[in-house]
């Protein structure tokens, strides 16, 4: 049995939990951190030291930093979401690191900006610039996914879930104008087919409306 911390809403927790259900194993999700709280108990510490989730502990090993999860349960128990071929594989740490370090700063800047932010205390400049620079990095996206359906190839592998996690929020969020992306809308629709995805990524967020601290 798996056992997984996060609450629900949380982005971090929704990467690992997807690829959580994506092996099918056994497990158990606990609500922790945002109003569930527990993050700061002596217990959560000892399993991350950072207070933060998600974190799995799969039969006494313990784990945090949600994209190494991600790694992890796929090596573990789903080695189907990883490409045998050296370099796809290569291509999927790729999308993964990207993802990591260029989309989801700008996508969470303007989750926080637009929807986290209560509306008194938004600034439309900050909301613009981190529109802008969410639709660059999916335009880039949209560039890739013109020639195959998924990150790496037509198939779904790991590499599709960092990326995948924060569409929901960025095609649900209300006040902003999202220009045509075709390509990522199909991968999209392919993502929204999946249990799993369906189960983790798409948790309405209304909790976190106006909500600034965690
Ligand atoms: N780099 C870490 C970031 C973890 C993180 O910041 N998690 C947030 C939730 S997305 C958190 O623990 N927030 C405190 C809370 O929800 O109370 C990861 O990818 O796992």
């Amino acid at each position: 049995m798996i056992r997984i911390w996060g609450r629900a809403s949380a982005f971090n927790l929704q990467k690992a939990y997807w690829a959580l259900l994506e092996t099918g194993q056994s497990h158990e999700r606990i609500d922790a951190g945002g109003d569930f709280g527990g993050l700061d108990s002596p217990d959560f510490l000892a399993r991350n030291p950072n207070g933060r989730i998600p974190v799995i502990d799969d039969d006494g090993f313990v784990l945090w930093e949600s994209q190494a999860i991600v790694r992890y349960l796929a090596e573990q128990y789903a080695p189907t979401l990883i490409p045998d071929d050296v370099q796809d594989r290569a291509l999927a740490a790729q999308w993964m690191d990207w993802a990591q370090t260029i989309l989801l700063p700008a996508a969470l800047d303007l989750f926080w900006a637009g929807v986290r932010m209560p509306k008194e205390k938004q600034s439309a400049a900050f909301v613009d610039r981190a529109l802008k620079r969410t639709i660059a990095a999916l335009t880039l996206l949209d560039k890739e996914l013109s020639t195959h359906d998924h990150l790496v190839g037509d198939s779904f592998t790991l590499a599709d879930i960092p990326a995948g996690t924060c569409l929901f929020r960025f095609f649900e969020m209300k006040d902003i104008e999202r220009p045509d992306l075709p390509h990522v809308s199909a991968w999209y629709e392919l993502l929204k087919d999946r249990p799993a995805y369906q189960q983790a990524v798409m948790v309405p967020f209304d909790e976190l409306v106006g909500k600034e601290s965690f």
